[in-house]
């Protein structure tokens, strides 16, 4: 049986897209999707998909033994804002996948695992400005702990048991397709899908808050390629630094608005703003450039034509 590659979490805002591009890449047979429930028809309907709680160790076993998995990418995760809600799910979910999946390599059972990290392990006491990829790490979210602790485990497990495990510390992102859920970034979202439904955006960050961000089609090249690489060019078995574009939601606003000259936004924010305040403003992804070749192709006025583009004919 030819080898297969696991996703779970893929009916998520990165996993659906995730899904999408390694079906195009691999062939769709080869690419097993999974998420705890079919929120997705159309991924669901296209392809391989099993219903996978990421708790479950024996559910990603099962699956991973069953079909001739050897490599997983694990998408699954309670992001910011849910997690200051539910601080213990957000726990249980984000480490109990992680080690499970690293036990399958650890035990050999798989060979690749992809685990996405993100800007969130950095905290107050970090750089703000241009973020180095080695610097203060005092995340103040339950999800930024997640992610910093769960950083430590890769990179314990590359070196101590020679686990292929690759990571990137993504940025908030931006789509079209699925919605994100439970994030701090997330209004750099639902403000384009809001400019086309009303013309107005009530904003739960305050105007001048100036946050990492990418466009998915971005993010997803990262990723691939980062997966692609040989074993010996990925030398941060912790998490990589990656960047695009920072903007604030006035910038985003003012983009939006050369587009749609009667669109109007007015600033809210809530418990999200202090999430924000402690994340970084822009970030230095020099590693990921010399190590893997990453550059981005997106910046703020194309990303937002083709938001808007898109989401005009979804909304038609
Ligand atoms: C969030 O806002 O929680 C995520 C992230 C930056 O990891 N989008």
């Amino acid at each position: 049986m030819s080898s297969k590659i696991l996703i779970i979490g893929a009916c998520g805002q990165i996993g659906t897209e995730l899904t999408t591009k390694l079906r195009e890449l691999h062939g769709v047979d080869n690419i097993i999707a999974s998420d705890i429930n079919t929120r997705n028809l159309d991924l669901v309907n296209s392809g391989p998909f099993e219903i996978i709680d990421a708790k479950n160790y024996n559910a990603i076993n099962d699956c991973c033994q069953q079909n001739n998995v050897k490599t997983v990418y694990l998408m699954a995760a309670l992001l910011s804002a849910t997690g200051e809600k539910y601080p213990m799910e957000a726990w249980d979910l984000n480490m109990n996948s992680l080690f499970h999946v690293l036990n399958l390599a650890k035990d050999k059972v798989i060979d690749k695992v992809f685990w996405p990290s993100s800007i969130a392990v950095f905290g107050p006491t970090t750089p703000r400005d241009n973020t180095p990829q080695h610097t203060i790490c005092e995340p103040t979210t339950v999800y930024g702990i997640t992610k910093q602790v769960g950083e430590r485990w890769c990179e314990y497990y590359h070196d101590k048991y020679g686990v292929d495990v690759r990571s990137i510390r993504y940025p908030g992102i931006i789509s079209h397709k699925a919605m994100p859920g439970g994030g701090t970034t997330d209004y750099a979202v639902e403000i384009y899908h809001e400019a086309i439904k009303k013309g107005k955006y009530e904003c739960f960050l305050s105007e001048n808050t100036e946050l990492p961000m990418m466009f998915m089609e971005d993010a997803i090249i990262a990723t691939v390629d980062l997966m692609h690489s040989p074993s010996d060019a990925v030398k941060i078995r912790s998490a990589y630094n990656l960047a695009a574009i920072s903007f604030t939601p006035k910038q985003i606003f003012e983009s939006i608005k050369k587009h749609m000259p009667e669109f109007t936004i007015t600033y809210n924010p809530d418990f999200r703003q202090a999430i924000a305040d402690s994340w970084p403003s822009s970030i230095d992804d020099n590693s990921a450039r010399t190590d893997w070749n990453w550059k981005h192709n997106f910046d703020l006025e194309t990303m937002t034509k083709v938001m808007l583009e898109n989401l005009e004919k979804k909304y038609a």
